[in-house]
C-alpha cells in the first residue's frame, strides 16, 4: 500500500484528539502552510515588538507578548482588556495577515466551528523557564466563538482543566504545527502552561511562539 510505503518520506498526516467537549487538538494543521505563516509573523513583530506587560497586581509577566487584529489584548496596572492601540508605539495593532486569519478560519471549520472570524490575534513568546499560570479567558464579550491556538517551535506541556480553578488538569504535550480549537461547552475551562524546558527548536531556535485567535466582541 502506498501510504506504508512512503510512511516515512511523505510529511506527517495531521490527526485530531479530543480533550473535551468543544476542544479538539489537531495534530500538525499548521506544517503545511508554516513558511508563510512565519514570513508573516515576522513582520508582524517587527512593526510591534514583543515586550513584557505588567499584571494589574504589579507582577511582570514571564512571557513576552504582541498582538495583530483590529484589537490586541493588553494588561497594566488598571487591568486586562482588549486595546485598538498598541501602548508602547501609540499606534493601531498591526492588521490581522490573511494567511493567519485563514489559518484560523480552516482551523475552527476543522474543529466543528463554521466562518470563525477573529479580530484579535494575541502572539505569546515563550523561552525557557517562562510560563502561563492556570487562567480562564474570559476578557471576551462573545462566548459562542471559540479560541484557536497555534503552536510554533519548542514543545510545551499545556494544562487543560475544568470551569473551576481548582478542577483536575490534565497534561497535554503541544508542538511544532499542532492547533487546538476550543470553544461550547470548554471555552471557558481553566487552562495553563507548564514552564518551558531547555531545547533548541530547528526554526525557532530556543523559544516557543504561540497565536491565540479570538473574536473579542
Ligand atoms: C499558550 N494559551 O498556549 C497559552 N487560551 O501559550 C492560552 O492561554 C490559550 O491556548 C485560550 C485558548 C487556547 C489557548
Ligand atoms: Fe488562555
Amino acid at each position: 500500500m502506498t501510504g506504508d510505503l512512503f510512511a516515512g518520506v511523505t510529511e506527517a498526516q495531521p490527526s485530531r484528539e479530543t480533550m473535551a467537549e468543544g476542544a479538539v487538538l489537531l495534530r500538525g494543521f499548521v506544517l503545511a502552510r508554516q513558511d508563510e505563516l512565519l514570513a508573516a509573523l515576522r513582520e508582524v513583530i517587527a512593526a510591534a515588538p514583543f515586550r513584557h506587560m505588567v499584571t494589574p497586581g504589579g507582577f511582570t509577566m514571564s512571557v513576552a507578548m504582541t498582538n495583530c487584529g483590529k484589537v490586541g489584548w493588553v494588561t497594566d496596572r488598571r487591568g486586562y482588556r482588549y486595546d485598538a492601540g498598541d501602548p508602547e508605539s501609540g499606534k493601531p495593532w498591526p492588521a490581522m495577515p490573511p494567511v493567519l486569519s485563514a489559518l484560523a478560519r480552516d482551523a475552527a471549520e476543522a474543529g466543528g466551528f463554521k466562518d470563525f472570524a477573529p479580530d484579535a490575534c494575541l502572539i505569546n513568546r515563550y523561552v525557557p523557564g517562562a510560563k502561563m499560570s492556570l487562567h480562564q479567558d474570559k476578557d471576551e464579550t462573545d462566548f459562542s466563538a471559540p479560541i484557536v491556538s497555534v503552536s510554533l517551535g519548542l514543545p510545551a506541556t499545556f494544562l487543560f482543566g475544568g470551569l473551576k480553578r481548582s478542577d483536575k488538569t490534565q497534561r497535554y504535550r503541544l508542538t511544532h504545527g499542532d492547533v487546538v480549537v476550543w470553544g461550547g461547552p470548554s471555552r471557558l475551562f481553566y487552562h495553563g502552561v507548564a514552564p518551558l524546558a531547555e531545547g533548541e527548536h530547528p526554526l525557532l531556535k530556543r523559544q516557543r511562539i504561540n497565536l491565540t485567535f479570538r473574536k473579542t466582541a
